[in-house]
């Protein structure tokens, strides 16, 4: 798609640029690969201005205006963990097991019939890791959802869960993806990936599986003709460098396997967790790591903002800093963000909703399935429920709580 390339002239001419962010813009202008050092760069001296100009030139020239959503809902089996991660406010130790839940195979069941005759696409499921949750639960719950109902995606579980129940079953991590792929595996989601650097991992994620796993696990599943999602847990301890490393280790893999299909940099929320003492990022700081996530991982098709973290408010505003994506029309099923302090108390948003947000900002907004395959373009779509005034429709002002 061709992008309008004007702003990154412009800027190209300013004559009190710095050399250095002068040559990154003039190779992202040439659509050329930047650097790890260069990367660091960017997070070290590059202002929000200029990072949107590069973020929005890569977006429109893979996307133009499309901003993709769809229809999902999400099943957590458990939120009881064997793992104490320090940022997680969800999990409750097997000692506290009271203050949880934990699904058979037939709730479960339950919460998926919930939405019979409802327009979802994708079930997404992810949760805490215990030891009856194994591989035989996992093969069971697939092959059951998907003898009830095909048409969905599953796309479900981390290399967290994963390596833990392998390891559990003693099958090596090849075997164990067959497994899961022949029982109704559809694609991975992008969770448990947290930092990469030894550094940070081991002080906030002891324990579970490392980088390096977490990685491999991916390598395997994209080898097995299988896709999945990255993400980033950023804005705590970890530095620019330990970022910078994060992105470097996902792009050299996608270079590898082509496998991945979108990036979800996941914000910090520091409510009711080890680690509230430490400061949230500001909402600048976080516009300026979707940009950079953009400018870096240029061999990744999306970018997601998960608007239950980080408010509508944001996740309209990072329309204009990389962002392609905003994830889905989820409804209250999920408690990760709730539990760590996130302002969406009830994340549940109408497909109108989903579409208006977009539409303030300018964009298209396109419901795709899990793939990127389009299911709608929702650019001209009039809702029942929509005043139209002098033959424009009135967006109605969207609502943060
Ligand atoms: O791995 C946990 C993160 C992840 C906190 O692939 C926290 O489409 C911030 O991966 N503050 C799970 N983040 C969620 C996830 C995800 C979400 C939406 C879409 C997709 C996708 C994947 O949530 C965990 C962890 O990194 N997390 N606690 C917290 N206090
Ligand atoms: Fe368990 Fe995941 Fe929470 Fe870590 S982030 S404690 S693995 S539920």
């Amino acid at each position: 798609m061709a992008a309008n390339k004007n702003g990154i002239e412009l800027l190209l001419q300013d004559p009190g640029l710095d050399a250095g962010l002068r040559a990154i813009a003039a190779k992202v202008s040439e659509g050329e690969r930047i650097s790890e050092s260069e990367g660091l760069y960017l997070f070290e001296k590059a202002d929000l201005g200029y990072l949107g100009i590069l973020a929005n030139y890569v977006r429109e020239s893979k996307h133009g205006d499309n901003t993709y959503f769809n229809r999902n809902f999400h099943l957590e089996p458990t939120n009881i963990c064997v793992y104490t991660c320090t940022f997680c406010s969800y999990s409750r130790l097997i000692k506290k097991r009271s203050e949880g839940w934990e699904y058979t195979l037939e709730e479960m069941l339950e919460l998926v019939k919930k939405h019979d005759g409802e327009g979802v696409t994708e079930v997404h499921i992810v949760g805490g890791v215990l030891p009856q949750y194994d591989l035989e639960f996992y093969e069971n719950l697939f092959r059951s959802i998907k003898a009830y109902r095909a048409d969905l995606h599953v796309k479900a579980l981390t290399p967290v869960e994963y390596h833990y129940i392998f390891k559990k079953a003693k099958i090596s991590y090849e075997e164990g993806m067959r497994r899961m792929q022949e029982a109704g595996l559809d694609s991975m989601p992008g969770g448990g990936a947290e930092i990469f650097h030894p550094e940070i991992r081991d002080k906030i994620a002891g324990g579970k599986c490392s980088g390096e796993q977490w990685l491999r696990i991916h390598e395997i599943w994209h080898e097995l003709g299988g896709r999945s999602n990255a993400t980033m847990l950023y804005g705590h301890i970890e530095s620019f460098f330990h970022r910078v490393d994060h992105l470097e280790q996902l792009r050299r893999l996608q270079d590898k396997t082509g496998g991945f299909q979108t990036f979800i940099p996941l914000k910090f929320r520091n409510k009711d967790n080890e680690m509230s003492h430490v400061p949230e990022s500001t909402v600048v700081e976080d516009l300026r790591n979707y940009a950079i996530s953009r400018i870096y991982l240029d061999n990744f098709d999306h970018i997601k903002a998960y608007w239950p973290m980080i408010s509508r408010n944001v996740a309209q505003l990072s329309l204009a800093y990389g962002v392609d994506d905003i994830d889905g029309t989820i409804d209250d099923t999920t408690k990760i963000y709730t539990m760590a302090g996130s302002e969406e108390q009830n994340p549940a948003m109408s497909t109108r909703d989903l579409v208006h947000l977009v539409r303030q900002v300018g964009r298209k907004p396109i419901e795709r399935d899990t793939l990127y395959k389009v299911i709608k373009d929702y650019s001209d779509v009039v809702f029942e429920e929509d005043t139209v005034y002098q033959g424009y429709v009135s967006l109605p002002v969207v609502n943060n709580n």
